[in-house]
């Protein structure tokens, strides 16, 4: 069986998260590495591991977290904008391998990312 991966041990509350929103289906919580002055990653609390792994009955699951990145962006007061990244898979430059939304912001942010 293969190990649980860092998120899963934090949906499971094995290991400490700074979290900014909590339902039945996700979670949001800051990222340990933060890129901007606020960054904060939203997950499923179902384990899919890349977006390339989503599948149709996952539709309404992943619309989920983009009205939670809405309304968690609001709530940090992201008035000015903000930028949603996924990172899919190796060329991606994926790491943590539970599909995840990166929410960043507080500051301007220069385009095309690396
Ligand atoms: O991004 C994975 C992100 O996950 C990366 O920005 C660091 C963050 N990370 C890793 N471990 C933790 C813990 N324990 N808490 C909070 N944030 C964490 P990726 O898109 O996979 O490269």
């Amino acid at each position: 069986m293969s190990e649980k991966t860092i998120f899963k041990r934090i949906i499971d509350g094995e290991i400490p998260a700074d979290i900014v929103y909590e339902d039945d289906l996700c979670l949001a919580f800051r990222d340990i590495a933060p890129k901007a002055p606020t960054h904060v990653l939203v997950i499923p609390k179902k384990e899919i591991a890349t977006l390339d792994d989503v599948t149709d009955e996952d539709a309404a699951l992943m619309g989920h977290l983009w009205i939670v990145v809405r309304d968690v962006a609001r709530k940090l007061h992201l008035d000015k904008g903000y930028r949603v990244v996924v990172n899919c898979k190796e060329e991606g430059g994926q790491e943590v391998p539970h599909v995840h939304l990166h929410l960043m912001g507080g500051r301007k942010l220069t385009w095309p990312p690396g």
